[in-house]
């Protein structure tokens, strides 16, 4: 199936319907608080659907957001890529390639070969992992962000970079957290994130670099994530409903800014296509809720009544009182429109519905296979 889907993959695209569409940022839409966002990215213009690569592809958010991106500009333009082998399933809607950012040379012939012309850098440590292996945090979101921002400079690339609520640390305002404020984080998370955005935005004054950087909050999805601090609040859904119990590794008031995957993916999708004269900033802050362990477990019993849950404090418990509790994201709603769809409720609802039909039915297969 890889071979198969690695031949079916052509850099030249040659042979590919392309769609002759382009989705886009409606520019007269300016953002107000009545405004609906839907609205806001619904202007189609015949033009030629941007190439994408996205490294880092097989992360909680690569897969789901080559998903939405191959909806609106076709499979084959969208190039998953990762130094992970890839599933079956990964493989399933379209080209998927290795690619290491350490790699400069090699970025380069993927970046000609596929003639990409956006990039969505998602390779990275997260919080906790990134401390458990600082020197290697410091090679992949610090040495591996070089490679790719001096990659779209000489390449023209629009680009992505994510940072995080984790760019904060303790001497930031936590409730609420301004777009523009003291930073000094205190993981190597952290500080890399402030580097990217620091680096980016230069680049994008003294070079005209493209550069696009969402700070998001903690991302709820039924795929797991990979090493951070918030990651509590998507395990308990899957440990939840396998074992009807869990232990939390933060305090129970412990508050943390969060996003269903949806929304955060909508973000980016709405941010990356915003159109330069609308965009005031290169980093802005995005959120939909906050909410402590103590209120997502509550929600979380009606729907498991017999979920029994136990605190037991860690490392990560300094992390998450260094970062913010409440994000203020009025920027990016000012600016380019941004509205969130899912609060707490929905939140747990959709979580519920897709950690259900797409984790515990697979594992209970596997296990009667076994
Ligand atoms: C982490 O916890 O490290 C990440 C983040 C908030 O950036 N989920």
């Amino acid at each position: 199936m890889l071979c198969k889907s690695l031949a079916r993959f052509s850099c030249r695209f040659t042979g590919f319907v392309r769609k002759d569409f382009h989705v886009s940022v409606n520019p007269l839409c300016r953002a107000t608080k009545e405004n609906d966002n839907t609205n806001c990215v619904s202007t189609v213009s015949k033009s030629k659907p941007p190439r994408i690569l996205i490294t880092g592809g097989l992360g909680q958010l690569g897969t789901e957001c080559a998903k939405l991106l191959r909806r609106n500009y076709g499979n084959e333009n969208v190039i998953l890529s990762d130094i992970i082998k890839p599933t079956e399933e990964n493989l399933e809607n379209g080209p998927f390639i290795f690619a290491d950012i350490l790699d400069f040379k090699g970025l380069q012939k993927i970046v000609v070969d596929c003639r990409i012309d956006w990039l969505i850098h998602f390779s990275a440590l997260l919080s906790a992992v990134g401390e458990q292996n600082v020197p290697l945090a410091v090679r992949v979101n610090i040495e591996g962000m070089h490679n790719v921002i001096e990659l779209a400079k000489q390449y023209k690339l629009r680009i992505f970079i994510p940072s995080t609520i984790g760019a904060f640390g303790p001497d930031s305002p936590r409730n609420p957290t301004p777009n523009v404020t003291v930073q000094r984080p205190r993981t190597i998370y952290g500080v890399s994130k402030v580097h990217a955005e620091l680096l980016g935005e230069y680049y994008h004054h003294r070079f005209g670099l493209d550069f696009r950087c969402l700070r998001f909050p903690g991302v709820i999805s039924g795929d797991p994530p990979g090493g951070g601090t918030t990651d509590y609040a998507v395990a308990v859904f899957h440990e939840g409903l396998l074992n009807k119990k869990y232990e939390c590794y933060l305090e129970p008031h412990t508050m943390l800014p969060m996003i269903y995957i949806e929304d955060c993916l909508s973000a980016l999708f709405q941010f990356l296509n915003t159109p330069e004269e609308l965009l005031r900033r290169r980093v802005y802050n995005v959120t939909a809720m906050s909410f402590t362990p103590e209120e997502l477990f509550n929600e979380l019993l009606k729907y498991i009544p017999d979920l029994k849950i136990t605190y037991k404090p860690d490392k990560r418990q300094l992390i998450a009182e260094s970062w913010p509790q409440v994000f203020d994201d009025s920027e990016a709603r000012r600016d380019w429109g941004w509205q969130h769809k899912y609060d707490l409720q929905r939140l747990v609802e959709s979580m519920m519905r897709d950690v259900n039909t797409n984790f515990l039915s697979k594992h209970q297969l596997k296990q009667i296979n076994s």
